[in-house]
């Protein structure tokens, strides 16, 4: 089922996230809420705070090389641990709760991750490249926070100028 996806200011979206301590049924419908709701929208990421779940979960299903966003590369990441982290990256991201907006973010480059699969399984994974910025992104909404409380402070001042003068657009 798509579900709503909530849009920057909302307030939820700056709710911390809890551990999920049940692998059942109704963990696997809002996994596949998230990824329908993710696919309709045309997007590569999404926690489930973003559709007003406060569980540590997400979902990241990355575009292959030749530009096809194929199910057997989804991720599913419940209750997400950051071990290790090393290198610096750059990347112009955005979010589905931020429409419309991107800019540069720095993150770490390569990640290692402990997290648990639908199914209460665990496992211990390294991320490079753009799945490494997706998992810290998403994360990122599991603690509360969006990729503009990273910008700078007048990249930020300009950026609220602009999402008011969308909204009052009406858009
Ligand atoms: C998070 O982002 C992410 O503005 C996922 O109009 C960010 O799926 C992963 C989207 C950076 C990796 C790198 C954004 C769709 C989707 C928009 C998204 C929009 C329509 C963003
Ligand atoms: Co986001």
């Amino acid at each position: 089922m798509i579900r709503e996806i909530l849009v920057y200011p909302n307030k939820i979206l700056r709710e911390k996230s809890h551990d999920v301590t049940v692998f059942d049924e109704k963990l696997h419908q809002l996994l596949d809420d998230m990824y329908d709701t993710m696919i309709h929208k045309e997007g590569i990421g999404l926690a489930a705070i973003q559709i007003g779940v406060q569980d540590n979960v997400l979902i990241i299903n990355l575009v292959d090389e030749e530009g096809f966003q194929k199910f057997e590369n989804l991720h599913e990441i419940i209750n997400p641990v950051i071990l290790e982290k090393d290198g610096l990256t750059t990347y112009q991201e955005g979010c589905l709760s931020v429409p419309g907006y991107y800019d540069d973010v720095e993150r770490a480059e390569h990640i290692k991750v402990s997290y648990y699969d639908r199914h209460g399984s665990q496992h211990i994974k390294e991320f490079t490249g753009l799945i490494s910025i997706a998992v810290q992104h998403e994360m990122d909404h599991l603690r509360g926070h969006l990729f503009i409380e990273k910008l700078s402070y007048l990249k930020r001042k300009k950026f609220e100028k602009d999402w008011k003068k969308q909204q009052k657009a009406g858009k």
